[in-house]
């Protein structure tokens, strides 16, 4: 199927557990769910890749709401494997979570930090009851982690983390990432 137009809705669906893991190519802004996890970085104030289209697309409520964080929780910034919510103003969502995703290193493993993105994304999703949840590849874009340790790493933290959300869906931009997440979502 590699190459074909792929529909931009589950293309793959995993219900060996009360969570569903669905794989979607596509643009995360347009994914109705009740929360979409922004790949932030420590400031909250937007950035390029995913972060800049989800504020673009959410309009400024969403920096407004981040800025509030700042000056009342995060005045160092929000810690690399933390998450936290905020409106998702004007996409088709309820919440934003905000987690910062590890700059990848060759010379150290920061990968319990990247999987910390996953579990604690979705701690703030059952805090805030959330049934549905769009993740991006954390990491895999301008923080430079290699792409198929970044899906590994989603995917296995996804399975493992104890959620009430239901309906896990990774959103790949790119035909190379979603490739990645198939692997990885292959293997057991
Ligand atoms: N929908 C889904 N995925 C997307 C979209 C989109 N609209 N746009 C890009 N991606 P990145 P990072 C993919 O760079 O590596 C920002 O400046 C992209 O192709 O967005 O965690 C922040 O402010 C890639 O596969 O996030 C930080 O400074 C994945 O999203 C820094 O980038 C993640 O790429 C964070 O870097």
């Amino acid at each position: 199927m590699r190459g074909e137009h792929r529909p931009s809705i589950a293309a793959i669906t995993e219900g060996h557990s009360a969570v569903e893991i669905k794989l979607v190519q596509g643009d995360i802004t347009e994914q109705q769910v009740d929360a979409v996890v922004n790949a932030a970085n420590s400031s909250l104030l937007g950035g390029g890749g995913v972060d800049g289209a989800i504020h673009r697309r959410g309009g400024p409520a969403i920096l407004a709401a981040c800025r509030k964080l700042r000056a009342s929780h995060y005045g160092k910034g929000l810690p690399t494997g933390q998450a936290v919510a905020t409106t998702a103003g004007e996409l088709p969502a309820r919440w934003v979570i905000h987690t910062v995703g590890p700059v990848y290193a060759e010379s150290e493993d920061r990968s319990e930090l990247l999987a910390s993105c996953y579990r604690e994304s979705l701690r703030v999703a059952d805090e805030l009851g959330a049934g549905s949840v769009a993740f991006p590849a954390v990491s895999a874009g301008i923080y430079g982690w290699p792409v198929d340790d970044a899906a590994r790493i989603a995917v296995s933290t996804v399975r493992s983390t104890p959620t009430g959300v239901h309906d896990v869906r990774f959103v790949l931009f790119t035909p190379d990432v979603y490739a990645a997440f198939e692997r990885a979502l292959a293997a057991r």
